[in-house]
C-alpha cells in the first residue's frame, strides 16, 4: 500500500507536496481492498457516486486501482440496469450505518427487480458520474487501459445503468431521469426536496436507530423527522418490489445535477464508443436530446440558473441551490445560459464570506443553514463539477479561482467533508474520500487555459 503513496504523481508546477501527500493518505487510508470508503466512521460501504468521484482522483496514484474501484461497484449492479447507490461490506457490522443490508434486504426484496444475490446493496441510485469517471480513468493511461479491455467491459454496463435511467425513471415523460429518494441526488437534505418530503407520512421514530449521530454532529445532521420520511419512502419502495412500473413513487423530481450529470455521461459514452471503434453518434443525439429537455424543463432565466420540478406537481421548486448551477458542465447550452449561471454563481446567493467554495443553497434564501448538510455548507464534488463546467465554457479565470479554493480548503480543513460558509468552520467527517480525490485531480490536472475541457477528445 505504502508503495503507491511513494509514486510519483506528476503534479502541475508549483503544487503543495504537503497536500498531495495528505490527499494520498486519505485514499489509501479509506481503500480497502476493492473500493474506497467515504469515510471509516459516518460512510464504512461503498457509494456509488462517491466511488466515482474517488475513481478520478486515484487515476492520478493507480490507474488499476481507479479501475477496480469503478469495476467493483458494477459488480453489484442490477439487472435492469440501476448502480444501488451503496454496496454494502459483508465485514462491517450490520449497526455501523443505517440503513444497512438488513432494510434494503436487495437480494430477496430486489429479486424481481434485477438485484444479484450477492453482494448486499441498497434499492435506490445516486447521480449517473460514472461513465465520465471511466473515460477519465480510461485517458489517464489509455494504452494499459486497452491491454485491460477497461472499457470495452464498463461500455455495456454503462449503457445499460443511463438506459435504466432514460426508461424506467422518466416518471414525467418529458426525457428526464427523476429521482424517488432525496438519497438519490446526493444532495440529501437539500431544501429543494422540503415541500415534496412534506407529503411523505414519516417512518415513526421507534421503528428506526440511525447510526449517523454516533459520528456527526446533530446540528450538521439532517432531522428526526426527515429521516423518519427517509425511511418510509425507502420501506415502501421495497415493499414494491424496488419495480419503477409498480412503486407508487410518493416523492418524484428532476433534479438539474442529476441530469447534467447524465449529459455529461452520454458525451463521455460517445467518447468511449468511439475509442472502441464504434459509432458514437447515438449518445451525442441522446446528450443532445436531453440538453433540450433540461433547458425546456428545469431552466429558469428569471432567477438565472436551474431547478428542480415536482412531477406531483408539476412545478418548478422555488429554492435557489448549488444543484442549479451544476448544468455548467454540460458543453451545448443555449446561448446566455452559461453567462447567466455564471453571473448567479458570483452574485450575493453564492459568494460565499469565508470560502471560495459554493456554498450549497442560497445564502440569502429563507432555509439557508450554514451548518446543516446541503442547507448551505459548501461541499467539494460540486465545486469541481462547476470549475470543470465554467472551463467548459473557457471562463477560465472563474475555473482558476475556483480551482484553487478546493486546494486551499481541501488542505486547511483535513479533506472535510462540508464546509460552513460563513465561517469557514470544517463541517462533517474529516479525511473524506471526495475531498481528498478531487483535491489531487486539481493538482494534478489543473486543465488547459482557453481549453474547452470536456470528456469529448
Ligand atoms: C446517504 C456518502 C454519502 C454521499 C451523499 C451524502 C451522504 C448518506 C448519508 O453521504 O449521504 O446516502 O447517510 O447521509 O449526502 O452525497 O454520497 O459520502
Amino acid at each position: 500500500m505504502t508503495s503507491l503513496a511513494d509514486r510519483p504523481v506528476r503534479p502541475a508546477p508549483g503544487t503543495d507536496q504537503a497536500l498531495r501527500r495528505g490527499a494520498t493518505g486519505v485514499l489509501l487510508g479509506n481503500w480497502t481492498g476493492a473500493s474506497t470508503v467515504p469515510s471509516r466512521t459516518l460512510y464504512p460501504h461503498q457509494w456509488s457516486w462517491d466511488s466515482a468521484f474517488v475513481a478520478i482522483g486515484l487515476r492520478h496514484l493507480s490507474v488499476r486501482r481507479a479501475q477496480r474501484e469503478l469495476e467493483s461497484l458494477f459488480a453489484a449492479q442490477w439487472a435492469d440496469g440501476r448502480v444501488p447507490h451503496i454496496v454494502f461490506n459483508p465485514a462491517v457490522p450490520e449497526d455501523a450505518y443505517f440503513p444497512g443490508p438488513g432494510f434494503w434486504r436487495s437480494s430477496r426484496a430486489g429479486h424481481p427487480a434485477g438485484a444479484p444475490p450477492a453482494p448486499e446493496t441498497s434499492g435506490i441510485v445516486q447521480p449517473p458520474v460514472h461513465a465520465l469517471a471511466a473515460w477519465l480513468v480510461h485517458r489517464a493511461d489509455p494504452d494499459r487501459s486497452r491491454r485491460r479491455g477497461f472499457l470495452a467491459r464498463l461500455y455495456p454496463r454503462l449503457t445499460a445503468w443511463h438506459d435504466y435511467l432514460l426508461t424506467r425513471r422518466d416518471l414525467g415523460g418529458g426525457g428526464l431521469a427523476a429521482v424517488v429518494h432525496p438519497w438519490e441526488p446526493g444532495t440529501d437534505n437539500s431544501p429543494c426536496w422540503d415541500r415534496a418530503l412534506a407529503r411523505v407520512e414519516p417512518a415513526p421514530p421507534d421503528a428506526f436507530r440511525r447510526a449517523d449521530l454516533a459520528h456527526g454532529r446533530a446540528a450538521d445532521r439532517p432531522t428526526d423527522l426527515d429521516y423518519g420520511r427517509y425511511v418510509r419512502l425507502a420501506a415502501d419502495y421495497r415493499e414494491a418490489g424496488y419495480d419503477d412500473r409498480r412503486a407508487a413513487h410518493g416523492f418524484a423530481l428532476e433534479d438539474p445535477c442529476f441530469n447534467a450529470l447524465l449529459i455529461a455521461g452520454e458525451h463521455a459514452l460517445a467518447a468511449t464508443a468511439r475509442a472502441l471503434g464504434r459509432d458514437g453518434t447515438p449518445h451525442t443525439a441522446r446528450a443532445d436530446a436531453l440538453t433540450r429537455h433540461l433547458v425546456t424543463r428545469l431552466w429558469d432565466a428569471d432567477a438565472g440558473l436551474f431547478r428542480a420540478r415536482d412531477l406531483r406537481t408539476d412545478t418548478l421548486v422555488p429554492e435557489r441551490a448549488v444543484t442549479g448551477l451544476v448544468p455548467l458542465i454540460v458543453p451545448h447550452l443555449p446561448a446566455g445560459v452559461a453567462a447567466a449561471l455564471r453571473a448567479t454563481l458570483t452574485g450575493p446567493g453564492f459568494r460565499a464570506p469565508a470560502t471560495g467554495l459554493v456554498p450549497s443553497y442560497d445564502l440569502t434564501g429563507p432555509a439557508f443553514d450554514p451548518q446543516r448538510y446541503w442547507r448551505g455548507p459548501a461541499w467539494f464534488n460540486t465545486a469541481w463539477l462547476i470549475q470543470r463546467g465554467l472551463r467548459t465554457h473557457r471562463l477560465d479565470t472563474d475555473a482558476e479561482r475556483l480551482r484553487r479554493a478546493v486546494l486551499t480548503e481541501a488542505g486547511r480543513t483535513a479533506f472535510a467533508e462540508y464546509v460552513d460558509p460563513v465561517t469557514g468552520t470544517p463541517r462533517g467527517a474529516r479525511h473524506f474520500s471526495w475531498t481528498a480525490a478531487l483535491a489531487l485531480d486539481l493538482l494534478c490536472d489543473p486543465g488547459t487555459p482557453g481549453t474547452p475541457d470536456t470528456p469529448v477528445p
